[in-house]
């Protein structure tokens, strides 16, 4: 095998694996619930968590959605299919959220403080 051929081949196999890096979707960290997006809605409409907790959201629908704080205070912004996205609460209060491309799709998330260690 030719030098040329083996740098041609190495730079083929570099950018296959860069396209398939940015195609692959983040892996999900650890939460304490997840809301599933189906039939234009959220499931569940209502969710209490706490301070410092993590919520996995995943759109099941084949339409895109969003995961948008009526406060604006989070935004996923467009979720496709299968799209998922996560987002870990800092502040306690009442958060009520809503689908920007749907506004009639709404949900709350009720943010607890901190729980007491264990
Ligand atoms: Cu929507």
């Amino acid at each position: 095998m030719s030098r040329l051929f083996l740098a041609l081949q190495g730079a083929l196999l570099s950018a296959a694996l860069t396209a398939g890096a940015s195609a692959a979707a983040p892996p999900l960290l650890p939460s304490v619930a997840t809301v599933h997006i189906k039939d234009f809605k959220y499931h569940p409409p209502a969710l209490t968590v706490h301070v410092g907790e993590r919520v996995t959201f995943i759109n099941d629908d084949d339409e895109a959605h969003t995961v948008t704080a009526t406060d604006k205070s989070f935004d996923s912004e467009g979720l496709d299919t299968g799209g998922t996205w996560q987002h870990v609460f800092t502040k306690p209060g009442t958060y009520n959220y809503f689908c920007e491309l749907h506004p009639y799709m709404k949900a709350t998330i009720v943010v607890l403080p901190a729980a007491p260690a264990q």
